[in-house]
Parts: structure tokens; sequence; C-alpha cells
């Protein structure tokens, strides 16, 4: 038997740390300063409640909102302070005598409570009870009800910084859309209920081009991802393996490696599809194997996508190559992983094949795009190999899901493996 002379060089660890704290702010409406009374509340009346839909280009990204503040002007919100706010993605672009409100099951209560002003003015902020994740591609609607009983006793009450505008690709429609909807009513018989809000065709009910400037934060202060390791090693078929570890993952979308044959990063190109990220804040292995390389030094890097489009690179590191003998080994190496998903996009079933290169307990699951685990595939021991399973896009209950990104993770030992699947009907 020949002599297999391949070398395997453990390629330089790389520890990449970020070291600052994290929090985004979104300021969303120009600076333009006009006034209204009436969003997103009007204290003068005895109850409102209001809708706004900000557009997808006005926020920019995705944003996991913890925080909203809206800019106060002057005036009282005596009796006006008793606010649940809810959010909402929609597609809806905005409100006309056709079009009205965007109903409370599409959306998610945020925060429910008595709210207190500031002592002078200026940007008055409001820690939502849950997170909402805009996801960046749909509309943000905000909905604001107030339920305390009276009014304000000095007219025309509190007044936020708002401006007058159009929505873009809005209006297109038998009547112009605009980008907020509010009733206000005086009288204890007719605080609105969310649930079922009064009709648009309700004199009480006005339509307005008017739309409050807002900020919307993140202020998860925990690091987007805490990289602890980024390694290479060559496998005996000449392929190379790189393996990364993480001990936070936060909003973060997931990874792309990058290869070159030299150290400089402007030369590398992009090896892999996005590896999505499973955000816990426990550790999580990651493994990438590069099928496309031959002799030589290669140079990798490892960039980190978040959720609002910043990324990271991490590296480089590095693995040579040298195969002396054409008669090597064909031992298969195994990595555990999820390999492939086919189809995908699929409808409506789909095909997952994933490896195990030891014995494991194995968990694959299916989550939504809220993280919610809509169903287990498999969980069971399972011996070295290659397997697939087959998911017929239905939930635990059997019903067909609706069409949307979903996320397959497996959990396999203390690796765990994930890919996102699209289910288009
Ligand atoms: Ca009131
Ligand atoms: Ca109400």
């Amino acid at each position: 038997m020949k002599h297999n002379t391949t070398t395997l060089v453990l390629a330089v660890l790389i520890m990449s740390l970020f070291s600052s704290l994290w929090a985004l702010e979104i300021t969303v409406g120009s600076g333009e300063t006009t006034s209204t009374s009436h969003l997103p509340i009007y204290a003068w009346d005895e109850y409102s409640y209001s809708q706004q839909i900000y557009p997808a280009a006005w926020i920019g990204s995705a944003i996991e909102i913890t925080k909203i503040r809206f800019y106060w002007v002057s005036g009282t919100t005596e009796n006006s302070n008793d606010w649940t706010i809810y959010m909402g993605n929609t597609s809806q672009a905005g409100y006309s005598v056709l079009v009205g409100w965007i109903p409370v099951t599409s959306m998610t209560q945020v925060f429910s409570g008595n709210l207190s002003l500031p002592s002078a003015e200026g940007w008055w902020e409001i820690t939502l009870d849950d997170a909402f994740l805009y996801n960046g591609t749909d509309n943000l609607v905000i909905a604001i009800d107030e339920n305390s009983a009276g009014n304000c006793s000095t007219p025309p009450g509190a007044e936020w910084r708002s401006y007058g505008t159009d929505i873009p690709d809005g209006g297109k429609g038998p009547s112009e859309a605009k980008s907020s909807i509010y009733y206000a009513n005086d009288g204890l018989e007719n605080n609105p209920d969310p649930a079922n809000p009064p009709s648009v065709f309700d004199e009480m009910i006005t339509i307005t081009n008017v739309i409050n400037q807002i900020i919307l934060v993140d202020s998860d202060d925990t690091l987007p991802v805490e990289l602890s390791s980024f390694t290479a090693v060559a496998t005996q078929q000449n392929y190379v393996k790189l393996d990364w570890v993480t001990q936070t993952e936060s909003s973060m979308c997931g990874y792309y490696v990058y290869r070159s044959e030299s150290n400089v990063l402007e030369t590398a190109l992009q090896v892999s599809l996005l590896i999505p990220a499973t955000n816990t804040s426990s550790e999580c292995k990651y493994s990438y194997l590069d099928t496309e390389v031959n002799e030589g030094t290669w140079y990798y890097w490892l960039q980190s996508i978040e959720y609002t489009g910043e990324s990271n690179y991490y590296g480089h590191i590095f693995v040579s190559i040298e195969s002396g003998d054409e008669d090597t080994s064909p031992d298969l190496v195994l990595v555990t992983s999820i390999n492939k998903i086919f189809p995908n996009p699929f409808n409506p079933v789909t095909t997952i094949n994933y490896e195990l290169r030891k014995v494991e307990t194995v968990n694959i699951s299916i989550y939504n795009v809220k993280g919610e685990k809509v169903k287990v595939l498999l969980s069971e021991e399972k011996q070295p190999g290659s397997y697939h399973i087959v998911w017929n896009g239905d939930d635990a209950n059997g019903r067909t899901l609706a069409s949307g990104t979903y996320i397959i993770l497996m959990n396999a030992g203390d690796i765990r493996s994930s890919k996102r699947a699209m289910l288009m009907k």
C-alpha cells in the first residue's frame, strides 16, 4: 500500500470578540415639524384608537423593537395615559374610505399600562412589554388604544411631533391611501375595542396624511455574536473543514464563508450559501466543508450578518494542502450537520438530508420565523451515517402551513445545525 503523504495543517486560531455594547435606533420620519393633537391619541376626547403605517422604505431594515419613542411637544395627557399598543408587519400601504383598520388579530400586543409624561418637551420613551420583530420587508403598523376614562381639562391636550406626507407607492387606488386612521370619542359608551373597531364609515373616524415622527429602539445590549473559535483543517479527502463556535448570538441572520489564494480579504470569494444562525445565548458549533479546493494554501474568512444588515469579518485563517500521492484513502469524513434541503423553495414536500459523525440522539424540528416550534420531525438515537427525512410542510397537528420561510434546526449532542426552507404555494 502506498503511503499517503497528505499533510494536515491545523490553521491559526483567531479569536475575535466584540467589545462594545450594541444598541440600534432608527428614526422614522423627517425632522420637519408640524403638530397634531390627534396622533397617536386625542387627549381632548375621552377615548381614542389610532393606527399609523410606516412604509418599509422609511425604516430601512429589520429591527427587534424593544422601545418606541414619540416626540412630545406640549399639552397634557391627563386622563389619557392608559395605553395598549399593538404592532404588526403588514402589506397594507395606507387607509382610505374603502380600506380601513388593520385587524388586531394580525398584530401583536406589545404594551399595556399607564404611562407618565416627561417633565419637559422631548422624546417620550415607552419600553415595550414584549419585543416586536419588524421584518424589514413589510410595512410597520403601530396601533394605540387609549382606555382611561375622562379627558384632559385644557384643550387640545397633548401634541406630538408629526409631519404630513404621502405614502410612497400608496394612493394609486380609487381613493388616495393615507398614512393614519383614528377614532376619537367623548362618551363612556364609546370606548372603541380594537377587536371590533368602529366602521370606517362612522363619522368620528378620520383618515389623515399626518404621521408621528418616531424612534424605534433595539436596546438589546447583548453582543450580536461572540465567536470563541474559528479553525480550518484539511481532511483526508483534501477538502477543507471549517469549524467555528459561538458563545452568544442575538439578532443574527447567519454566516458566509469566504476563501482566497492570498491573505487579502478583497480577493476572497464567497463560497458558502448563508449558514443560518440559531440566535441562542448558549454555545453553538458550526461546520462547513469546502470541497472545491486543490493543492495549495488557502485563506478563509467568516462573515457574520445581522438582521440590521451589519456584518463583520473574522479571520483570516489558512490551511495548506500538499498532496504528494494520488492514492489517498477515500475515507469519508462525516460532518454532523444538515447538508441539503431539496427542493427549496418547495411545495408541498421537501427532503432534508443530514449526516452524523458519531452516535447521537438527533432532534430535527421546524420553527417559524417568529422562533415558534411548529413541528418535531425526528427525535431518536442514530448511528453515524447519511440520512434523509421528508417534511410535508405541515405542523404538529398535520395542518398545512402558510407560505413563508421556516427554519429547520437539528440538534445532535452539542452540535446544532440549521437551514432555512421556503414553502411557496
Ligand atoms: Ca381618556
Ligand atoms: Ca379602547
